[in-house]
């Protein structure tokens, strides 16, 4: 064991989820040492501890995976779990973790930013429950960043992880893992395969696009292997280390191939895609792309079909800027029903509690109590164990759901790598005048409401302010501002829009037309086109 004097780093900490940078960033010793160092540190050590360990398979995810083991085993821990390989994705970490009772895990992804030696790398902690650690931890771990002076390795050639097999490093035990078995395994637990078998042997059709990411040998394993879907219903399948060249991220803008596939010829009838880790999910039925918040509230609303919900939900959580859609079926059901800040680190409480069995966020996250990440790929089963009891088409579901409760037509406009100074004083202004707002009208809709949101939690009393500007408008409409807290260019504004429609004959809208007024709103409240100098945003979902 070696003790490799360091000192601090600017700026290693975390965002939304872990910490993001250019892959070079991380690559530059003594970054990826200093930050390791620093967890081990902010969690109190890990001496004697088991740790899960594994990534997304991007760029330096290998090299990573190496460092990691060697500093774990000179920091004395006693066994360190990783995916054959180096791969796992992040739901199937969150699984391991909890069920080998382990310390928590270190997760190697930048999740949905592209991968390669010139695009993005990403690290973070999950706690012993699985998910992703609380600000309290992160907290510490920056602190930890901040006060570093050196760290430990153990000078050692690189553990082969190719083969599922048990080795050592050291005193340190190395268990190398199926990435794929014990999430499948727990797949069937859940679900109703029989049901999703017959489904997939009818004249059903699907396609999954696994992106050239993490999820491809999952979904082939659970889908081809073991519910007989046809070979080749998960495209791009096998992982690499750029994602061939493409933008991990499953929305109608980047999913191009597959939205392609719905909207051609002969669709299909179900479409899903994940994201760079797996835990994202997009769904797509034929000519018809499903809002993130709209799927989270119809897989509310039937989620009694799945065995592992047989027993009802007791509650629902949802990010704040994630559409009511699913509040209104709470409603409905007599479920609680909460609203937590962005990022998954927010419904573990909840969900650790028993408080919530269903969470969901309006950026194709969504994801249950199996784990303490969202699941990409466990909201597709979820879907086609509805499809399948329900008997019913996507478009068919959709359409029930909206006359049933309403549609909360939705939409997110991004402003990507804008100057940081320009986006904060985009935010700063607009945060200036809340106050003032009420009252006022943009885009003809009158002001009812307009706050900058911060969360109490409900189970360990933490509070977590500054979390997005959110403003309400008459006409059940509200718009909602924020940063993005997992780019690694210049800053993100995110606009979050929304207006809820319970007219029958205006169900089926282009929601960018639907909510025209809510956009001009938006931009009159900001004048982010007018500031920044975009003619549009750069994404729009
Ligand atoms: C984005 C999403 C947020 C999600 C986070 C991590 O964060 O908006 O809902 O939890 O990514 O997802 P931000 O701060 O950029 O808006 V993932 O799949 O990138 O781990
Ligand atoms: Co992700």
């Amino acid at each position: 064991m070696t003790m490799i004097p360091t000192s601090p780093i600017v700026g290693q900490k975390p965002g939304t989820s872990g910490l993001r940078k250019k892959t070079r960033v991380f690559m530059e010793t003594p970054f990826l040492q200093n930050y390791v160092q620093s967890i081990f540190n902010g969690i109190g050590g890990i001496e004697g501890k088991t740790l899960v360990l594994g990534g997304d398979g991007r760029y330096f995810n290998t090299e990573a995976i190496q460092i990691i083991m060697k500093m774990a085993a000179a920091n004395g821990a006693k066994k360190v779990i990783v995916g054959q390989n180096g791969l796992l994705s992040t739901p199937a970490a969150s699984h391991l973790i909890r069920m080998h009772k382990s310390d928590g895990g270190l997760i190697l992804s930048a999740s949905h930013n592209p991968g390669g030696i010139d695009a993005d790398f990403g690290l973070k902690y999950n706690m012993p429950n699985g998910g992703p650690a609380v600000e309290a931890v992160t907290a510490k771990i920056v602190q930890a960043t901040e006060a570093i002076d050196y760290y430990k390795i153990t000078d050692a050639s690189d553990i082969d992880l190719a083969e599922i097999r048990q080795t050592t490093l050291g005193d340190m035990k190395i268990d190398v893992v199926s990435p794929t078995d014990d999430y499948i395994e727990m797949m069937a637990q859940l679900f109703d395969l029989d049901e999703i078998k017959r489904l997939l042997k009818s004249d059903f059709r699907m396609v999954f696009d696994a992106m050239h990411a993490v999820t491809g040998p999952y979904a082939k394993a659970l889908l081809e292997d073991h519910l007989g879907a046809p070979a080749g219903t998960v495209i791009n399948a096998t992982p690499s280390l750029d994602f061939n060249k493409g933008h991990p991220d499953p929305n109608p803008v980047w999913a191009t191939e597959l939205m392609g596939l719905m909207t051609g010829d002969t669709p299909p009838d179900f479409g899903a895609a994940s994201d760079g880790d797996g835990d994202r999910n997009m769904i797509v039925g034929t000519n018809m792309y499903i809002s993130p918040s709209d799927s989270l509230a119809v897989l509310a609303a039937h989620a009694e079909a799945a065995p592992a919900f047989r027993d009802g939900l007791v509650g629902v959580a949802r990010s704040m800027p994630t559409s009511s859609a699913v509040d209104r079926v709470a409603a409905a059901k007599g479920l609680k029903c909460f609203e937590t800040p962005t990022g998954w680190k927010f419904f573990g409480n909840l969900l650790d509690a028993g408080e919530v069995r269903l969470c969901g966020e309006e950026s194709a996250g969504t994801g249950g109590d199996h784990v303490r990440e969202k699941d990409g790929l466990w909201a597709v089963m979820l879907w086609l164990n509805i499809l399948s009891k329900t008997k019913s088409s996507v478009p068919d579901l959709m359409s029930n759901h909206w006359k049933t409760y309403g549609r909360n037509y939705y939409s997110r406009h991004d402003y990507e790598a804008i100057p940081t100074e320009t986006a904060d004083g985009i935010m700063g202004v607009l945060r200036g005048k809340l106050g003032v707002l009420p009252g006022q009208s943009f885009g003809g809709l009158r002001v009812i409401s307009a706050d900058e949101f911060a969360y109490d939690d409900p189970i360990d009393h933490s509070r977590s302010t500054g979390q997005g500007l959110r403003i309400s408008l008459e006409d059940d409409a509200r718009i909602v501002f924020r940063l993005s807290g997992t780019g690694t260019e210049g800053a993100t504004i995110r606009v979050y829009l929304e207006r809820l429609e319970l007219d029958h004959a205006k169900l089926s809208l282009d929601p960018q037309i639907a909510l025209s007024a809510v956009i001009e709103a938006a931009e009159d409240l900001s004048g982010i086109k007018s500031r920044t100098g975009r003619q549009a945003p750069n994404v729009i979902t």
